[in-house]
């Protein structure tokens, strides 16, 4: 869902202001290092980096009095050709030399990173140079991106010869307070500047009956005189007031009405002045980032269109190609069956004609078997012919025989059986 962009930045600034002075923000940071860097917040480790040429993104919460530390380090011998320096934005605040302090040394000790480490000893950081200047970075590998052109490299004193240094930043100052009293100047009261939180007229489990009263009394001023309070604070012109250590009213020359008197300490806003200022910067940074956030959604938006619009149409034309195959898959279907008939009626048609044919060749089997059969009646016929010829002769040889026996009677009963000599008698007679 898109917000309209009024509406983002309405959004974005209550939430500025709100940040303005709450005592813990979420800290956004970008940040690299020639060469690499561990970094902690209050001593916890967030993140690293291992190449100056990429910018890493952090985030961390970070309460006011929180420190950033990083332990920084260079590669190798330093050198003019291999210096160190680390450079970044935190929450829209550039790194510059007055923000950190940096410490060349073997041994921080065990707390260095911690917030109630003392580096007040420590050196303010040294710049090498604007991401958007000339220097060697910028000149070898460009503007390290997602970091301000204003922000500056920083390291020690010397970026060619210490490759193991240790910085601190506190973006968020620590709650002050003014409480710090000395005993001497406590008890020049009601003249010197410093308050008391008092109470008059009996307190809870104490037998007096009077009404409690609370009289605050700050660089010698009655700054409240109301109604007693059994704990702070009572704020009073935008600063907040609490009591501190309880003092015997002797010391500070109170009667014996004003009973029950503490030392106090008042707090103030978390630097009110200079976040508020560094959080417009943040303000004006995220509504660009929103402006180019909605530029890019709108053109990718316009591509969705476009890419829907395109789906609209393909899907109509699919719709009728669609269409068209599912007619033409009925019409083909409808053909199928039909083939499908005609195949059924082809195969009994078939099964028909194989039923002849095999008839048929039973016919033919029977037909040459008969065939064969004249063929051996021929045979048989022709050695009848050969016999028949051959008894022919025997009848012309008879005949002959017959003719010579019919001139001697005497010998032809001997040769010819009965039936034959008859015939051939009968034929020849
Ligand atoms: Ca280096």
């Amino acid at each position: 869902m898109i917000l309209p962009k009024l509406t983002l930045f309405v959004a974005l600034i209550a939430l500025a202001s709100g940040l303005s002075t709450a005592n813990k923000v979420q800290m956004n940071m970008h940040l690299t290092c020639d060469n690499t860097f561990e970094l902690f917040v209050n001593g916890n480790r967030i993140c690293s980096g291992e190449h100056w040429t990429t910018t890493y993104n952090c985030k961390a919460e970070v309460n006011a009095g929180d420190v950033i530390a990083i332990d920084g380090r260079n590669s190798g011998q330093g050198s003019d050709n291999n210096p160190a320096a680390f450079i970044g934005v935190f929450n829209g605040v550039p790194t510059k030399p007055s923000d950190w302090r940096c410490k060349d040394t073997t041994n921080p000790g065990a707390l260095w990173n911690k917030n109630n480490f003392d580096d007040s000893s420590w050196p303010e950081a040294v710049s090498y140079g604007r991401n958007d200047g000339s220097n060697i970075w910028r000149n070898n590998a460009g503007v390290r991106p997602n970091i301000p052109g204003e922000a500056q490299w920083l390291w020690t004193s010397n970026n060619k010869n210490h490759d193991r240094i240790y910085c601190r930043y506190v973006p968020i100052k620590a709650v002050s307070t003014s409480a710090t009293h000395t005993a001497a100047s406590e008890k020049q009261f009601p003249t010197q500047a410093y308050g008391w939180y008092t109470r008059s007229g009996g307190v809870e489990n104490n037998p007096y009956t009077g009404v409690r009263q609370l009289v605050i009394r700050w660089n010698g001023a009655t700054i409240y005189d109301g109604p007693g309070k059994d704990s702070g604070p009572v704020v009073v012109a935008g600063y907040s007031y609490y009591p501190s250590t309880y003092r015997a009213p002797s010391l500070y020359g109170w009667s014996s009405d004003h009973n029950n008197a503490f030392d106090i300490y008042r707090t103030t806003p978390i630097a009110a002045t200079a976040p508020a200022v560094k959080l417009s910067d943040m303000a004006k940074q995220m509504s660009d980032q929103i402006d180019q956030n909605l530029q890019r959604m709108t053109e990718e938006l316009n591509l969705v269109k476009d890419l829907h619009s395109k789906a609209e149409t393909a899907a109509a034309a699919s719709k009728i190609l669609f269409d068209s195959a599912s007619s033409e898959a009925v019409r083909l279907k409808r053909e199928m069956e039909n083939s499908l008939a005609a195949a059924t009626t082809s195969q009994t048609q078939c099964q028909t004609a194989s039923n002849h044919h095999i008839s048929a060749s039973a016919t033919h089997s029977s037909a040459v078997s008969k065939l064969k059969d004249v063929a051996n009646i021929d045979k048989e016929l022709a050695v009848i012919a050969e016999l028949k010829k051959k008894l022919e002769d025997v009848g012309v040889l008879y005949s002959f025989l017959l003719d010579i026996f019919v001139c001697d009677q005497s010998l032809t009963f001997h040769l010819i059986p009965p039936s034959a000599a008859h015939q051939y008698q009968t034929t020849n007679i």
